[in-house]
């Protein structure tokens, strides 16, 4: 009993472990946040740190659907109208990788500059 007991509480530890660092992870994440509107992009042009990981937070405001895309940065994500998500990125070498709308490829344009 003693032994279950104190198995069971280690067990407990690790746990508590393991989600104090998923929980602390995820709140050490630089967060960037980006708006779709009506086909377009808010901001355009969004400023990262090089060489770190980050979180985008994407919010569709719509209307309509769109997906985010970028051949740059090997990234896909389609958000319903209302919706958000996010995208975690892992470092990036200093330069612009651009993005678009696939949905509104003429006006939903943005650049993610990495500095
Ligand atoms: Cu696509």
């Amino acid at each position: 009993m003693r032994a279950l007991a104190s198995r069971l509480s280690t067990g407990l530890l690790v746990l508590a472990a393991l989600l104090a660092a998923v929980s602390s992870f995820a709140v050490d994440l630089p967060t960037f946040n980006l708006l779709i509107r009506a086909g377009r992009f808010i901001p355009e042009t969004i400023e990262v740190p090089a060489n770190t990981k980050f979180r985008l937070l994407i919010k569709n405001e719509g209307p309509g659907a769109e997906e985010f895309e970028s051949a740059d940065l090997h990234k896909e994500k389609v958000l319903a109208a209302g919706a958000s998500s996010f995208l975690i990125f892992q470092p990036l070498k200093p330069g612009t990788y651009t993005f678009f709308g696939e949905f509104n490829p003429k006006t939903a344009q943005g650049r993610m500059i990495a500095k």
